[in-house]
């Protein structure tokens, strides 16, 4: 067990916050991945049609259940609602070959305080993976962070895929942010989880609203006045 591992388990401050809409899969491998790193591990399924919340919670999670379907925004909003910790990973539902030495990767920055938010980039994980994840690293799902700067995200429960409101805070507040790798680990990607047809409509769906962020965040937010440029 690693010494920071030690640390979150002994006082409580660190949690699994893991967003998961019609994942009944992948999410409890995850979530067991997760228990070995804090035992506060929460999903939050939010009108998933499938077993999603009854997995997670057999495999340990506590489990926020959303009657509808409200977003990833809204998900990860309620799921750091739902724990005190100061200190929270985001984990999507949907990874293949996490280990808790990811997990470790991801929180030790954080939590030894020389980063503000960690975000997790795919590697040797599988070529449509890494492709994804290196074309559009600020959109990946892996994170650690301070809970209450994450919770102060403009627009967070609002967007419903919320990384690009995140980018926007971390261009606008003064937070040390910066990449980790994380080897071998992979996800499935939407044509493989929800069939070919369904995956290419789920994919636009959410390429055009995180395309239309700008105008929302035109139209609520103000400019970025310091702060480094996200890649
Ligand atoms: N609770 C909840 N989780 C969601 C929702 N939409 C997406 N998620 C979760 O957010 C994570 C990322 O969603 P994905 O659909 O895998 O998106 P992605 O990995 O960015 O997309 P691809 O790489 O294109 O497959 C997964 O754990 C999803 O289950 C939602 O409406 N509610
Ligand atoms: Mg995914």
């Amino acid at each position: 067990m690693t010494s920071s591992r030690m640390r979150a388990v002994q006082s409580g401050n660190l949690a699994v916050v893991i967003p998961a809409f019609n994942e009944q899969d992948t999410v409890s491998g995850v979530v067991r991945v997760a228990l070995e790193l804090t035992p506060d591990v929460v999903v939050v399924s939010d009108g998933s049609s499938d077993q999603t919340a009854a997995v997670a919670r057999l495999a340990g999670a506590r489990v926020v259940e959303l009657h509808c379907n409200a977003g990833k925004g809204a998900a990860i909003h309620a799921g750091l609602e739902a724990t005190a910790a100061p200190y929270v990973v985001l984990l999507d539902a949907d990874l293949v070959g996490l280990t808790l030495e990811h997990l470790t990767t991801l929180a030790q920055p954080v939590l030894r305080g020389e980063l503000d938010m960690a975000i997790g980039i795919f590697s040797e994980g599988g070529f449509m993976t890494d492709f994804g994840n290196r074309m559009t690293p600020h959109l990946s799902g892996q994170r650690a962070t301070r809970r209450e700067w994450l919770l102060s995200v403009p627009r967070l429960a609002q967007e419903r895929w919320p990384e690009p409101a995140i980018t926007y805070a971390l261009k606008n507040d003064n937070v040390r942010w910066g990449y980790v790798e994380l080897a071998k680990l992979s996800q499935v990607m939407k044509e493989e989880k929800r069939g070919f047809w369904r995956g290419v409509k789920h994919r636009t769906r959410m390429y055009l609203d995180l395309l239309t962020f700008r105008r929302r965040r035109k139209r609520d937010l103000p400019d970025p006045t310091h702060g480094h440029e996200p890649s």
